[in-house]
């Protein structure tokens, strides 16, 4: 009976490890799976196999690039200026709760694999019964899952400190499981409407900031004057400005230039960045133009693999999980809109981010933040994505920007009070400064009565959007030009 347990066990490890946390691979697994559900050939299949993974991993080289070169540059301003600070980056978060966690509760946290099984048939359960759940997403990104669930086990040990093993188990995988599909289904619509029915949704960490800035954008709409980014035609030497990647570059020599020269040609030299004797003034035109370069990478990267699940996964949701779509990676939707409202929403974000952080330091705030890349750059371009789709460029300067100061100011408050802070770092992404905030003080205050109303709450989200339009709904997943039909014919 043990053996068989072990080797049960074993299996599922081996998943989890090699497959469910690395998206690359799920998500080829899924389109290899949708193939046959379609009854293609098998070497059709394989072949969809095949694109759809390097399609993902090209994605991860073109995000990758911009967190590895970037990053250091960001977090290479609190060593420059020996600010004591705590950087909101993902991975700097997730090392700041396994440097932490002994000390402040005596615990370890080793069930994060079992932790995603019991979310990832629980969002399969949820997504199966839709007719009741009305939840159509199913999350595919264990690698952030694994970063929330180390963040999220903080917030809950903080509340709860007395909690046994298998319980954290429960309540987290209840919490994390409902936030997952909820968050995912939230985006369903708006993504929809983005890439005009490519069938996936978001599964990130900016699920409900997406969704709050997207309808909020919406109001900018009534305005004929606001136009999007992508209808508007600079005249003269501005014209430089309508072609993608002479913008980016452009914007970015004088972002990366300042901070470059900010942090002086001597830092960059003894913290290795430069060696001896190199051009400042190439150093600093380089590493800017790596950011087009990184960007475009990940734009291959997503034509690639989307046209791939898009077809694929009609095979799955026609047969096993009907009506549902994949949440993919929030990068995946830089390769749709205007790549420009990715560029613009990066740097208001930036100066929402920078200004927040001046004033911390200037009311002399307890903790002092350094901006991570991962949080500056994904949640706001993509915010600056959908708000531009939806409302123009005003709403796609307008919404990054308050969105960077909400990142900063949400994520010293928490991590300030739940005493992740002097780990040196906390998530930082935009749910994580608002949402699980919330959530904490609920369950900080009302104890398992706050378990039972986050929940109560997350399941009535996908109930409340659900009747707000109840014959769009589904159609909107399952045939998106019916959908439009039908509203051209309601309107
Ligand atoms: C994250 C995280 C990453 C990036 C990546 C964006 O939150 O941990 O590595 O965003 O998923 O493509």
């Amino acid at each position: 009976m043990d053996a068989l347990l072990n080797f049960l066990l074993g299996i599922w490890d081996y998943f989890a490890q090699n497959i469910l946390t690395k998206p690359a691979f799920l998500i080829g697994f899924i389109v290899l799976l949708g193939y046959i559900l379609l009854k293609k050939p098998l070497y059709e299949s394989v072949a969809g196999f095949l694109k759809a993974t390097v399609g993902y991993l090209i994605l991860s080289v073109g995000s990758g690039g911009l967190v590895n070169n970037f990053r250091p540059i960001l977090v290479g301003l609190k060593e420059r200026f020996n600010l004591d600070a705590m950087v909101t980056d993902p991975y700097f978060g997730q090392n700041a709760v396994t440097a932490g966690i002994e000390e402040t509760f005596g615990r370890t946290f080793g069930d994060t694999m079992l932790l995603l099984l019991i979310a990832f048939v629980f969002n399969i359960l949820l997504v199966r019964f839709k007719k009741y759940t009305k939840l159509r997403a199913v999350f595919t990104t264990g690698n952030v899952q694994v970063q929330q669930a180390a963040t999220a086990f903080w917030l809950l040990l903080f509340c709860f400190p007395e909690l046994g093993r298998i319980e954290v188990l429960l309540v987290m995988g209840l919490i994390l499981g409902c936030y997952w599909a909820v968050g995912s289904n939230l985006t369903v619509g708006i993504c929809q409407d983005l890439t005009e029915g490519a069938g996936f949704a978001i599964a990130h960490q900016q699920m409900f900031g997406l969704y709050f800035f997207a309808r909020l954008s919406e109001r900018f709409k009534k305005n004929k004057s606001n136009r999007k980014l992508e209808d508007v035609e600079l005249p003269g030497f501005l014209s430089i400005f309508n072609e993608n990647m002479v913008a980016t570059s452009v914007l970015m020599i004088f972002f990366f230039g300042i901070i470059l020269l900010t942090l002086g040609q001597n830092y960059l030299i003894d913290a290795g960045f430069m060696v001896e004797g190199q051009s400042f003034l190439f150093y600093i035109l380089e590493t800017s133009l790596m950011f087009a370069v990184y960007l475009a990478i990940l734009q291959l990267g997503v034509r690639t693999f989307v046209s791939e699940l898009t077809e694929s996964f009609q095979g799955i949701s026609n047969t096993i999980l009907p009506g549902a779509v994949p949440g993919i990676d929030i990068a995946a939707t830089f390769g749709f809109g205007s790549p420009n409202a990715v560029t613009i929403g990066f740097l208001f974000g930036a100066l929402g981010q920078f200004i927040t952080i001046l004033l911390l330091i200037l009311i002399k705030s307890p903790t002092v933040v350094i901006a991570g890349f991962i949080p500056l750059f994904f949640d706001n371009a993509a915010i600056a994505v959908f708000a531009n789709n939806r409302g123009g460029i005003k709403a796609a300067i307008i919404f990054p920007f308050i969105s960077g100061i909400i990142q900063i100011a949400g994520s010293a408050l928490i991590a300030t009070w739940v005493g992740l802070a002097p780990y040196g770092g906390y998530l930082g992404m935009l749910d994580w400064a608002t949402v699980w905030p919330f959530f904490t003080v609920l369950m900080k205050f009302l104890g398992f009565i706050g378990v039972a109303l986050v929940v109560i709450i997350l399941l009535a989200i996908p109930q409340i959007q659900y009747r707000a339009d109840p014959k769009g709904y589904f159609l909107k997943v399952d045939d998106y030009d019916a959908y439009l039909e039908q509203e051209k014919a309601n309107s």
